[in-house]
């Protein structure tokens, strides 16, 4: 005798009883059950939220309204909204969100996986459907799961391969954040509720209600749940302590052995922090960086003026000890940069109030070749065209002749080997 669903016409039955993963009894893991899912969702939704929020503030941090190479999502619209001008106080601040972004996301890796293994039989249920709210809530998990196996593919694979998709990285994890999000913002109304329930019951020592998760035919167990959760926090755990150190310099970044540092090892002296991008694979020749060859071009409302580094060096210098701080996670402690403010220079163009700058550098192909400043970046008296760091002439890799450093900016927007600067409204 065959067996029929109750709720289901005759005519859109299969004609035997599901097999393999769509058929209940294949999943025997004891583990599964509420409580076990619903600790790990609570987990993700304080690590996820903390995630939204600092991405949010490193695309603030980009200036990414300002026109004409920040602004990379120009379609992004209403998504926009939050923008504020990123201020530039306190100056480790990148340092901080970025540093927490990179780190959490990778910790947060191990919890992720296992609370998808948690719920993986759900993916399976026969009928896809039932109704039209089972349907729709089918899809936002699709959205959910993809949206998290996305953001956090394309994360790591930027801060591990060294933009693998330089440019479309940006629009990809912007888009698939709000995705996601948007997503499990939806799930978290639905499912908030019932994890706390089930948490809060299994305090109170009250037994599992049969639930889907719970496997109907498990096998005996070959771990505890404590020992499940060891597992998983160890995991994080491991992944912490081999990537938090990419926030610091020193002995403390030598421990973050699971996370490539952004480039080549720098050797000793004043130059002997992290390299982004040599000059050398940058395409910047020596010859375009000698005394006689460089100018710095520098464009305002009173017109354009050519300084060499002799005259860039007549002009007052100032010091200012600020921090690198990348998109990738990884930062460098502050540094003791000198050269010329930006304000300074705006001035010498016909710029006496505060204004916008576009930067270029001598590189000719390649991201971040470009930079835009917001007026108030320009107006802060640590913003300088450095022309030293650490008493020594810029090496190099780090910029020479010239590169900008702006406090508590991306290190995205630290052009190195800059040419030209053109102040007014961006
Ligand atoms: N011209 C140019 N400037 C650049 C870059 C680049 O690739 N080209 N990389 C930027 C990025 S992404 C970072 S994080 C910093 C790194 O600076 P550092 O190599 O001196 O540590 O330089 C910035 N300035
Ligand atoms: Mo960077």
């Amino acid at each position: 005798m065959r067996t029929y669903g109750r709720h289901m016409p005759r005519s859109s039955l299969p004609a035997r009883p599901a097999r393999g993963p769509f058929a209940p009894d294949f999943w025997r893991s004891p583990l599964r059950g509420p409580w076990f899912t619903s600790v790990l969702g609570v987990v993700l939704l304080a690590g996820v939220t903390v995630l939204f929020v600092t991405g949010l503030l490193s695309y603030a941090a980009y200036n990414p309204d300002l026109s004409p190479v920040n602004d990379k999502t120009p379609g992004k619209g209403i998504l926009g909204f939050y923008l504020f001008p990123w201020p530039t106080d306190p100056p480790w601040l990148y340092r901080l969100t970025q540093g927490v972004h990179v780190t959490l996301g990778l910790v947060l890796v191990p919890v992720l996986l296992a609370k998808l293994w948690s719920v993986v039989p759900k993916l399976f249920t026969l009928p896809p459907a039932r109704s039209l709210t089972h349907a729709l809530e089918r899809i936002s998990l699709l959205l959910l799961v993809g949206g998290a196996l996305f953001e956090f593919t394309t994360g790591i694979l930027n801060i591990q391969l060294d933009y693998v998709f330089p440019g479309s990285f940006y629009p990809l994890h912007f888009y698939g954040a709000w995705v996601f999000f948007g997503a499990f913002a939806a799930h978290v109304v639905l499912k908030a509720p019932v994890a706390l329930r089930n948490l809060r019951r299994m305090r109170e020592g009250d037994a599992e209600d049969a639930d889907e998760l719970v496997a109907p035919r498990p096998d005996p167990p070959t771990v505890s749940r404590r020992g499940a959760f060891g597992l998983v926090g160890g995991g994080s755990l491991l992944l912490l302590v081999t990537s938090a150190g990419r926030s610091f310099d020193g002995p403390l970044r030598e421990t973050a052995v699971l996370t490539p540092h952004g480039g080549p090892e720098p050797g000793g002296g004043p130059g002997a922090f992290q390299i982004n991008k040599t000059a050398a694979y940058a395409g910047i020749r020596p010859a375009e960086t000698t005394q006689e060859a460089w100018r710095l071009v520098v464009t305002g409302r009173s017109g354009t003026v050519r300084l060499d580094r002799a005259e860039l060096l007549g002009m007052p210098l100032h010091g200012a000890s600020l921090p690198i701080a990348c998109v990738e996670g990884w930062s460098t402690s502050d540094q003791w940069w000198r050269g010329v403010r930006l304000r300074d220079l705006a001035a010498l163009v016909g710029h006496e109030e505060p204004v916008d700058v576009f930067v270029e550098s001598l590189q000719r192909r390649g991201a971040f070749r470009h930079g835009a400043l917001r007026a108030d970046q320009v107006a802060d008296p640590r913003s300088l065209l450095a022309l030293f760091v650490n008493g020594a002439e810029l090496t190099a890799d780090h910029g020479y002749p010239a590169r900008i450093i702006v406090p508590a900016a991306p290190g995205v927007l630290a052009t190195k080997w800059v040419a030209r600067l053109t102040f007014g409204e961006l």
